[in-house]
């Protein structure tokens, strides 16, 4: 494929059978977090409420269809997921706060700044950072796999090319003009790590083997991408409401973004090629022979299109 062609994916409302997935991987969040009246409560109300404020779930379905596809054991993938989203949960606080984009409204709830003080936040935060650690220690795996998580979590969250790396790069370029490299660079770190690290998580606990895992890395890669894209174009296309947060943010904050850089049709078309290329991966994954010709990659197909087309 040529890099200027046009691409168009159908579009998908997801099916009945990802309700379903997420109502387990809310039931896995509320086991694995303390209740909201256990000592110090404030804490525990506060992630609670955060971790219960309506997100869409994406990384851990991206974790759970990915390790089901490979036989991985539910139990485990979804406790897994669970400590992803309590990552991405955390870094949604934090990023909220007056320090950093001083957000009120967060998932069509009040920000956790905002209905608990910021010092309850930065903890909230922290404590849900803390906690995914916790979860993924004892996972009932082969503490090899254990291992083997936390060196793919870690530094997908970390300072080199990671989400924490990519928060400091956007502070770095706010009001800057970026090439597109570097806009890519920012966005693989800040939002596009874990995305793939989600994906990458899946295939481990599944026990896929290594050319399924490389594979599964570009798709992670360019889904992150794909995410980051959407949410450009969603900023400035949808409303405060369908978004559950501020629409055009980026506008006011000074931020270079895909739709600055290539345009609303160009970042749509960038979005839509990107997607097209993340299925081939899973196409090829699929027919490659081994172990992947056996597994069963619809779901994840259906979220990869999910993603590019999604309203929120
Ligand atoms: C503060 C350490 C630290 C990191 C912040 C990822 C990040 C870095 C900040 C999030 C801010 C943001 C709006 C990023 C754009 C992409 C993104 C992560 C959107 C929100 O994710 P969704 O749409 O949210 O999956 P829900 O609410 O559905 O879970």
């Amino acid at each position: 494929m040529m890099a200027n062609d046009r691409v168009t994916t159908p579009e998908v409302n997801l099916s009945p059978h990802f309700a379903i997935q997420r109502d387990r991987i809310n039931q896995a969040l509320a086991r694995l977090l303390p209740p909201a009246d256990q000592y110090p409560e404030s804490i525990h109300e506060a992630m609670r409420y955060s971790i219960f404020a309506g997100g869409k779930r994406v990384r851990p379905l991206l974790l759970l269809e990915t390790g089901e596809a490979f036989g991985g054991p539910s139990e485990v993938l979804l406790d897994a997921g669970a400590a992803v989203e309590m990552i991405h949960t955390y870094s949604l606080i934090h990023d909220d706060l007056p320090a950093m984009d001083n957000d009120r409204f967060r998932r069509g709830m009040p920000t956790s700044h905002v209905k608990f003080g910021e010092a309850t936040a930065i903890l909230a935060g922290d404590a849900l950072l803390t906690l995914a650690f916790q979860v993924l220690a004892n996972l009932k795996v082969r503490p090899e796999l254990v291992v083997r998580a936390v060196q793919i979590l870690a530094p997908a969250i970390g300072t080199i090319d990671g989400m924490i790396g990519g928060q400091v790069m956007d502070i770095k370029y706010e009001g800057a003009q970026l090439n597109q490299s570097k806009l890519e660079q920012l966005h693989r770190a800040k939002t596009g790590a874990l995305i793939r690290a989600s994906v990458l998580l899946g295939a481990l606990l599944g026990e896929a083997d290594g050319g399924a895992l490389e594979r599964l890395s570009r798709l992670g890669d360019k889904l992150g991408l794909v995410f980051q894209i959407v949410d450009d174009v969603l900023d400035i296309e949808a409303t405060s409401s369908q978004l559950g947060k501020t629409a055009g943010k980026d506008r006011g904050a000074r931020k270079y973004t895909f739709p600055s850089a290539l345009g609303l049709a160009g970042s749509k078309q960038y979005a839509e090629r990107l997607t097209h290329g993340a299925i081939a991966e899973l196409e090829q994954m699929t027919r490659a022979g081994g172990q992947a010709s056996k597994i069963d990659a619809s779901r994840l197909k259906e979220l990869c299109l999910f993603l590019v087309h999604r309203k929120s």
